[in-house]
């Protein structure tokens, strides 16, 4: 009870005497005691002591890695030098990265707060939020005949999910272009056979993209291609197979690029090609670079606020923990996933998801809350998402007592929301609008269950204009 009284006082009180307290001790103590009778000396020095040593540290491009990082005349450069300095924090402090900063890094944080301090980590100054940002812009392209480009990236990944023209994603080069093709004959589970392949050339290392059912677009690399005879590498895992009446086509080799914009990455030489009328370096081209710009791991009892991750190639935020808070955080443009979240008791709200090519979010451990967020043109591209199940869905519940409230997903190629799984969860007051839009058999809110379940929920008002 006291404790509450004390959180009430006004923060700039709390400053004045934190200052006070340490340099004259009791005697401003007991001032404080005789204003506020009920508070006790000794709850007041508890209460107010790990204050007096929260730190905050600035990052700046314009900082330096040698400097303190104690004030913004004296930030840190980069992010490499927050994750190295995890040991120098303690809960209360803030890490705070400049607006209009961009950081070609990720970051890796595990440091711990307390619940009564936790550790936040945000934002400073004017102008745009600080980005996090996962992608590498490619310059340097060389000519490979009329319209076609390379271009070697040797520090790429070791498969890139994803490529921005200009600040916008634009899908692997595919063959055919506007139609698909039918198998004409099923050789074996790896392999088949179509008379339309016969006239192309090798096209041995490309992809794969087979409808083997509504929900699924599956993909595999090609092993090879000799003249209407297509082997592909399908594990022997994989639950569903071609058939004469599964459509399919290809995508992701030099040969298959007759289109604007269309492109290929060479997971083996390490090069993108790309077919444009125009020399690319009128263009700003840039691939999705490094695996997870943001990841959380088992800081408990932190709270992240106002960043932008972009260009993931495989997840933009990786969070797990208990306790964590994340609030106005945008996640724009992620090669494969946007968010996935696991552990405890954590809130992920007034954030924006955009242009996620596989999954939006996949959330686990209990207690849960997911509220005021947008998630918006997402999965939109056949073949730029994952193959199999689990792939191109929204928002995936799958912990105990979890909330999904007053979310906004608009546009996106599969589920919009999916509860699959777990009791006392709730679905409230979300707008959910034109979900599979890339693949079907799916739902705006969607869910299966067993008798087990309990006190599952939808609750409207909502609106679903599919
Ligand atoms: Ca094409
Ligand atoms: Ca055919």
């Amino acid at each position: 009870m006291k404790y509450k009284e004390v959180k009430t006082i006004k923060k700039p009180i709390q400053s004045y005497f934190l200052g006070l307290t340490i340099l004259i001790g009791s005697t401003i103590s007991l001032t404080f005691y005789s204003r506020y009778r009920r508070v006790s000396l000794t709850l007041l020095l508890l209460f107010y002591t790990p204050f007096l040593f929260a730190t905050n540290y600035y990052v700046s491009n314009a900082g330096n890695d040698a400097a303190t990082g104690k004030s913004p005349s004296s930030a840190w450069k980069t992010i490499a030098k927050v994750n190295t300095s995890q040991a120098v924090f303690l809960p209360g402090d803030s890490i705070l990265l400049q607006r209009g900063s961009v950081f070609y890094e990720s970051m890796l944080f595990t440091k711990a707060g307390t619940a009564a301090q936790r550790i936040y980590v945000g934002a400073y100054g004017t102008g745009n939020n600080p980005v996090l940002d996962a992608g590498k812009t490619l310059t340097g392209w060389v000519s490979k005949g009329t319209n076609l480009w390379e271009v070697s990236c040797p520090d790429c990944p070791s498969y890139v999910n994803a490529l921005t023209v200009n600040n916008a994603l634009v899908p692997m080069g595919r063959y055919p272009d506007d139609t698909n093709l039918y198998p004409d004959a099923i050789g074996s589970a790896t392999s088949f056979s179509d008379a339309d392949l016969s006239s192309l050339a090798d096209f041995t290392g490309g992809e794969v993209i087979i409808r083997t059912q509504h929900w699924i677009f599956d993909r595999w690399t090609i092993n090879s291609k000799t003249c209407s005879t297509l082997s592909y590498a399908q594990p022997a895992s994989a639950y569903y197979f071609a058939s004469t009446s599964t459509y399919y086509f290809l995508q992701n080799h030099l040969s298959f690029l007759n289109r604007d914009k269309e492109w290929a990455y060479d997971s083996v030489a390490k090069k993108v090609y790309i077919y444009l009328a125009a020399n690319p370096s009128t263009y700003d081209i840039r691939v999705t670079a490094r695996d997870e710009p943001l990841k959380v791991n088992g800081a408990n009892y932190t709270k992240f606020e106002n960043l932008t991750l972009a260009m993931a190639n495989n997840l933009a935020l990786n969070g797990y923990g208990f306790y964590q808070l994340y609030k106005n955080i945008k996640i724009d443009k992620s090669g494969k996933n946007g968010l996935l979240l696991d552990g405890a008791n954590t809130t992920f709200s007034n954030c924006q998801m955009l242009n996620v090519q596989n999954n939006m979010a996949g959330i686990g451990g209990p207690n849960m809350l997911l509220a005021d967020n947008l998630f918006q043109d997402n999965s939109l591209w056949p073949g730029m998402g994952q193959g199999g199940e689990n792939a191109y869905y929204g928002v995936v519940l799958y912990g105990q007592s979890q909330t999904f409230l007053r979310n906004r997903i608009d546009r996106c190629g599969f589920l919009g929301v999916n509860f699959a799984d777990g009791n006392n969860m709730l679905i409230k007051n979300n707008y959910i609008s034109s979900v599979c839009l890339t693949k079907d058999d799916g739902a705006a809110n969607y869910t299966y269950g067993t008798s087990t379940n309990t006190n599952r929920r939808i609750v409207g008002p909502f609106l679903i204009p599919i």
